[in-house]
This record gives C-alpha cells, sequence and structure tokens, in this order.
C-alpha cells in the first residue's frame, strides 16, 4: 500500500512537471550565417567579370550561402561562379574556365546554397559578364550591363 502512495506521488509529480513546463531541454544550436564579402549597387558591364576577396572556410563553416539581389540583367543572364584559387588563376592567366559551382542569374532575387567549399580550401566567387563559362554575351553593340546587389555567406556551426 506504501509503495502504492509513493508510485502514484511519483507519477503526479512527473505529470505536474510537465504541465508547468519545468523539463529544460538544451536549445538547440542553429549556428549563424557570417557575411564575408559583398558587392553593392554594382553595375558590371558586358564583358567583364569582377570577383570576391579569397575565401576561407574554417572547418566550422558547412554551407554557403550567395545571395543576390539584380535589377538589371542581360537578357540571357550573367553568372556566379564558385573557384578555387588555382582555377581561378588558370582563369585569369590562361581563360579557362573550371569551377566547383556555377548558377546563373537574371533579374530576381536568388538566394545560391553550395556546399562545394571544402573546408581548408581557398576560393573566390567570380561574377561573370564575359563569354566564358555557360553564358555567352550577344556582342549586338550594346553594353547588357547587369546591376546588383551580391552578399557572400559562411554559415558557422
Ligand atoms: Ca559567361
Ligand atoms: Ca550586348
Amino acid at each position: 500500500m506504501r509503495k502504492g502512495i509513493k508510485g502514484l506521488f511519483g507519477v503526479l509529480i512527473v505529470v505536474s512537471i510537465i504541465l508547468s513546463g519545468c523539463i529544460v531541454t538544451p536549445p538547440v544550436d542553429l549556428g549563424q550565417w557570417v557575411l564575408k564579402d559583398y558587392w553593392q549597387h554594382y553595375i558590371l558591364s558586358e564583358h567583364y567579370y569582377t570577383y570576391s576577396y579569397l575565401l576561407y572556410p574554417g572547418y566550422n563553416c558547412d554551407n554557403v550561402k550567395i545571395v543576390v539581389s539584380c535589377s538589371k540583367a542581360p537578357s540571357y543572364g550573367f553568372e556566379v561562379w564558385i573557384m578555387t584559387q588555382t582555377q581561378f588563376n588558370n582563369f585569369v592567366n590562361s581563360n579557362v574556365v573550371s569551377v566547383v559551382d556555377h548558377f546563373t542569374v537574371y533579374t530576381g532575387n536568388y538566394t545560391f546554397y553550395s556546399s562545394a567549399m571544402s573546408p581548408g580550401g581557398t576560393y573566390r566567387v567570380v561574377i561573370d559578364n564575359t563569354d566564358y563559362g555557360w553564358v555567352e554575351t550577344n556582342w549586338d553593340g550594346y553594353d547588357d550591363y547587369c546591376r546588383f546587389d551580391a552578399d557572400i555567406y559562411f554559415h558557422i556551426n
């Protein structure tokens, strides 16, 4: 009988703790997005490209996000490339395009996620309005320039 009452008290205590919200769960660590480089109100003429600072994802970086807000783009679009430093050097010196990731942008708002940057590597993000890569310009005598904001974030956990 005594044991039964004790057991009942135990159940009541547990129930009252649940109802009063006293069970503390550890907060989920969602990490944070850290801005690494950006372009503001940037105008990129046809046949030109622009590139970020060197980017060094650390071992606590588990995702990369590139946000592009484009108010004017050529009808054929323009490109965002993620290159290793070696790939970037090959492009600058030899016009050879190889990338770890690439996206095509038109007028509008975009959020691109990429897992192509490996911790410990060295990268650049290139924004391209040239004939190289996947999108060619149109050589119609008119400067099909882009106007955009772009932000590069690392997700740090
Ligand atoms: Ca291109
Ligand atoms: Ca043109």
